[in-house]
């Protein structure tokens, strides 16, 4: 689901609704030959999280979808937009697919499909071992399901899978050079021969193709060269449509223009200096966990941007792609990160090859699908790993030159939580720091102290001349609990704390983006919880409903004035 149809032509069929479900407590779902029917089962409506099913909301392991269609047949795509965390898919008892990460589209293409009635089963698992990303042990809640929608499509003829527009801004930011990557499959068993039609906007470039049986391939469209650009900013959020066409398929998508760089210890968009008043956002509802609602989503940027803020970050996972389509449109900027959270690995994992590669695939996913969205200006490789021991290193430095060489005009950075202890500056733009001081360190006013030995840290690691973020700080309040005292817990003591740590932040010349901790509370899992009031992370500027505490006032009257200054 998009803000805008992806195609008109190419026809296609939303399997949302009614599913057929039932768990697998026992594991014993292959065996018993489930892929072929589920021999029990309720109803359940899918995109969903089993959680909210009652009786469910702890449950953790593997669970089966099952729900029949009808197709004309042919060559069949289904589109999973997101699948919490692995999934086996089954076409008619046939496997046909596998995936595995909870927050990223996947398709699964099934050819020589009959024309009549056939039956789509998943095995979906939400458990973990020692390669899960994440590991069991995070500070947000273990939901599982098929928490996005799914469809499907009939492809025809040379069809276009996927596109990337790469591009060039130029100097005086007047024109743009773009190309635009396509990945092409052809859905037949014949050669095919076909004239590709790519256009940006009004600019229209062709390609010739032949394509063998079944064959997929990326080609790249000649340079398309747009004059008089309208570049795309806070202010400004300019879009410029991107329909791409055979004789048999199309894809429509959206693409805005704009340069980010780091220059002289600043963030630069289009050449200008921009400070990025934060806050960190998890995609979670009590109500419906990971299925989040778009209605919810545009909801929460509205609360956003009357907070005065022009940034979030996607704190700890790719969000969904109706949510990006939404900042696009309002010129909010992004920064976007996969599921390594630090807590749950150790060194031993942080150096296993097979979790590394892992996470190199969520990375590669990642920005294949959200390489066009412009509101997306920094890549998060990972969030408080060892980044102070040489697994943290290794792993920083493979992502970030991952990231830097594939992920488009980026900033590329990670967040640490070993502010003075870090040996992996060498390996971001800018260095963002998670820093607690007056919630699990120290008190509010050893902030100020803080700050000054940051930087002499950054100095003396020789990075002086890269710009810092506070990618995250704040304190946990319980909703209305409202007091004239200020202590912990309590509202007043988080606003007092976010205000203080505020004023150092913004009046600093290095540090150029702020990103509270957090947007909302979060229902968070068994481990962390038993520390947590609620079992929630209570740091949220609003409770899980998104009834403001005192600090979101707070916090809206000192980012307005800093936006407006
Ligand atoms: C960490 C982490 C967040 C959250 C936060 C907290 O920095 O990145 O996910 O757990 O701490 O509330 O302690």
């Amino acid at each position: 689901m998009r803000l805008f149809d992806e195609h008109i032509i190419r026809k296609t069929k939303s399997l949302d609704g009614a599913w057929r479900f039932a768990v697998d407590e026992n594991n014993i779902g292959i065996t018993d030959g489930w892929q072929n029917g589920l021999p029990n089962y309720d109803t359940v409506i899918v995109p969903s999280v089993w959680n909210m099913t009652r009786n469910l909301m702890e449950y953790e392991g593997a669970a089966w979808y099952e729900r029949s269609f009808y197709t004309e047949g042919g060559t069949l795509r289904f589109v999973f937009g997101g699948v919490m965390t692995e999934a086996r898919v089954y076409l008619d008892g046939k496997e046909i697919g596998y995936h595995y990460g909870g927050f990223c589209q996947f398709e699964i293409i099934a050819d020589g499909v009959a024309e009549g009635y056939h039956t789509l089963i998943l095995r979906v698992d939400n458990s973990f071992d020692e390669y899960s990303i994440p590991q069991s042990f995070v500070d947000w809640y273990h939901y599982g399901g098929i928490t996005r929608s799914v469809s499907v499509e009939e492809l025809c003829g040379i069809s276009i899978l996927s596109n990337r527009v790469e591009y060039t801004v130029f100097e005086k930011l007047d024109k743009v050079t773009a190309r635009i990557a396509l990945e092409l499959y052809n859905a037949s068993d014949a050669e095919l021969c076909d004239t590709v039609s790519a256009a940006v906007g009004n600019y229209e470039v062709k390609l010739a193709v032949t394509l063998s049986p079944r064959e997929t391939r990326e080609v790249y469209t000649a340079e398309i060269e747009i004059a008089d650009v309208s570049l795309w900013s806070g202010e400004n959020p300019s879009m410029y449509s991107v329909a791409i066409s055979t004789s048999t398929d199309d894809l429509y998508d959206r693409i805005g223009f704009r340069k980010i760089e780091v220059k002289d210890g600043k963030i630069l968009l289009n050449g200008k200096e921009i400070k990025l008043l934060g806050v960190n956002r998890h995609e979670e509802h009590p109500d419906f966990g990971f299925a989040f609602p778009a209605s919810i989503m545009e909801r929460d940027v509205d609360i956003a941007v009357e907070m005065g803020c022009n940034a979030l970050r996607g704190a700890h996972y790719p969000n969904h792609p109706v949510f990006l389509d939404m900042l696009d449109e309002r010129g909010i900027f992004f920064w976007s990160e996969v599921p390594i959270w630090g807590g749950g690995f150790d060194e031993s994992r942080l150096n296993d090859s097979a979790v590394i590669e892992r996470g190199a695939d969520m990375h590669r996913e990642m920005i294949k699908h959200y390489y066009n969205h412009p509101s997306i200006i920094i890549w998060g490789m990972h969030n408080e790993i060892l980044t102070d021991t040489d697994a943290g290193v290794n792993m920083s430095k493979a992502y970030y030159s991952l990231l830097k060489e594939t992920g488009g005009n980026r900033i590329v950075s990670y967040a640490t939580n070993h502010a003075l202890s870090d040996i992996s500056y060498e390996y971001c733009d800018v260095i963002s720091i998670n820093q607690y001081n007056g919630w699990y360190a120290g008190d509010i006013s050893s902030w100020n102290k803080f700050v000054c030995d940051l930087h002499a840290y950054i100095e003396k690691q020789g990075h002086s001349d890269k710009p810092i973020i506070i990618s995250e700080f704040g304190a946990a309040a319980v909703y209305g609990h409202r007091t004239f005292e200020a202590f912990r817990w309590s509202e007043r003591y988080q606003a007092e704390l976010l205000s203080e740590a505020l004023r150092i932040f913004l009046s600093d010349e290095k540090i150029v983006g702020t990103f509270i901790w957090q947007f909302a509370d979060i229902r968070t899992s068994r481990e962390a919880g038993i520390s947590r009031a609620r079992g929630y992370n209570n740091k949220g500027l609003l409770n899980e409903y998104r009834n403001p505490k005192e600090a979101y006032f707070v916090v809206r009257d000192i980012y307005r004035a800093a936006k407006n200054k």
